[in-house]
């Protein structure tokens, strides 16, 4: 079509060298192209070119002193991109491969998902090429509160609220709100993924990786299947994962691989959660620590967590870490189902590849949109200044998740496309937030 292609042409003009932003655009433009031929107004009132373009994105320098007293530099990134349906949401990733095509990329893909929770929220990203590892607690706090000193200007209940992503969690997010407070006096919800003594909700820690499986569960449901005696490889160790296989498993799932950045585990008898949380949450230390309280396990040195044969597979490490190679291993493994708990885990070879083999995909924007869905839940708590119970809150992701599926799963037959989630999840988000610009006119 025309108007995408034309829309297609200028992104990759307009920002050079920005391959992962390009390669999330280019997803869901190809996807919608069905929609914006039914009706013209989408080209009329120029709803792609603004959906494209950031509303506005902030770089800036993060100045710290380490334990050897040496000053540090870090690079700062907040990007704002779309708040046609709420205030701009999104996380805070720290990590050395941050710039500013990733945060353009997830801040776009933050867009789409977070109108798929039915909550108010828009989408924004933000991040640092600071690397939390083998960084003192001191260290991360002067980091944080470093970032927060230039970022609280821009940000606030009702206008911008950062939370966790990869590298930030409780503790990072506790020294950012514990510096906002200090620096503007007020105790203002201008965070998510609080500690429950300040505002926290229940289940926010769990709900990626919980909504992940609800969503995979309730999907299997519908075809009259269940998790239950299913291999499960997941990659990653990180907060999703580790609480997407605490899920699989009390349904039943037999989850047989993890990862991180350095290898992967092999347990053909089921993965020791609790190892793998006190080898991550509490010692900080590598997945390779593994064998040591599993000794018949195998740890291998670099990737291969989606070579071993299984009937589902959960990403949920970093973008483009699930090849096409390792889609069609998947496949000629048995494998009948990938959701990604991480964005954009899957390169887009990998899930052609899928559509081609009738493995049934879900994408990152629907299948991880529960920890978002949980820090809508968590403004909510704020907002009333009240606290639900791990149990109201987990009822509500649940109900979240499964209406996500009713709107990705009709948008998909509506649009003659039944079971490729892909198009669903990208036509039912697109149709909610150009209904809202389209109501709001041209700003
Ligand atoms: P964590 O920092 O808790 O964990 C990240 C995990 O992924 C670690 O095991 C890490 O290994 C591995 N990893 C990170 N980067 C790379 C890389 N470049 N190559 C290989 N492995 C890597 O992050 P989360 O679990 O929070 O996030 C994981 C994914 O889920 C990300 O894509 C994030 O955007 C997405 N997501 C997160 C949500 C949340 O609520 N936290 C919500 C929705 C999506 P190592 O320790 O060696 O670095
Ligand atoms: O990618 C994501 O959805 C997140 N990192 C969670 C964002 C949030 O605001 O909770």
């Amino acid at each position: 079509m025309e108007y995408v292609t034309r829309i297609l042409n200028g992104v990759a003009e307009k920002n050079p060298g920005e391959p992962a932003f390009y390669q999330a655009v280019h997803e869901v433009l190809s996807s919608i192209a069905p929609v914006l031929e039914r009706d013209s107004r989408y080209e009329k009132w120029g709803i792609l070119e603004r959906m494209v373009e950031p509303e506005r994105q902030f770089i800036f320098r993060v100045p710290w002193v380490d334990d050897q007293n040496r000053v540090q530099v870090n690079r700062g990134f907040r990007v704002q991109f779309n708040n046609a349906i709420g205030p701009y949401k999104g996380g805070v990733r720290l990590h050395p491969s941050v710039n500013l095509d990733i945060m353009k990329f997830l801040g776009f893909e933050q867009c789409f998902k977070n109108a798929l929770t039915g909550l108010p929220m828009g989408g924004g990203k933000g991040g640092s090429d600071f690397d939390p590892k083998g960084k003192s607690d001191m260290e991360i706090m002067r980091f944080c509160q470093s970032f927060i000193t230039t970022l609280y200007k821009y940000i606030g209940p009702h206008h911008d609220v950062p939370a966790g992503d990869i590298g930030t969690g409780e503790r990072e997010i506790g020294y950012m709100f514990g510096h906002f407070k200090r620096i503007t006096s007020h105790f203002d919800n201008v965070l998510t993924g609080k500690g429950l003594t300040y505002g926290g909700s229940y289940v926010r820690t769990e709900a990626t990786g919980y909504g992940l499986v609800y969503l995979v569960d309730h999907i299997l449901q519908t075809k009259g299947r269940s998790m239950e005696g299913m291999t499960v490889t997941v990659s990653g160790s990180g907060n999703v994962a580790i609480f997407a296989v605490e899920k699989a498993q009390q349904l039943g799932g037999k989850v047989v691989t993890m990862s991180d950045s350095t290898g992967f585990i092999h347990d053909r008898e089921g993965v020791d959660l609790d190892a793998v949380k006190e080898i991550k949450l509490k010692n900080h230390a590598r997945l390779s620590e593994y064998t040591k309280y599993r000794p018949r396990a195998e740890y291998h040195t670099g990737r291969g967590a989606f070579l071993v044969p299984c009937d589902m597979a959960l990403p949920c490490a970093t973008q483009n870490e699930l090849t096409e190679a390792e889609a069609k291993a998947l496949a000629d493994g048995g494998c009948r189902i990938v959701a990604e708990g991480a964005n954009m885990p899957c390169t887009p070879g990998a899930v052609a590849l899928f559509n081609a083999r009738g493995v049934l995909f879900v994408p990152g924007k629907a299948a991880n949109a529960g920890g978002v869905a949980t820090s809508g839940l968590e403004m909510s708590q704020n907002a009333i200044r009240y606290n639900w119970d791990f149990e109201k809150v987990d009822q509500r992701l649940q109900r979240i998740m499964q209406s996500i599926y009713d709107q990705i799963s009709s948008a998909a037959e509506e649009y003659g496309m039944p079971d490729n989630y892909m198009a669903g999840a990208n036509i039912a988000s697109f149709l909610k937030i150009s209904e809202a610009m389209l109501a709001q006119g041209v700003c």
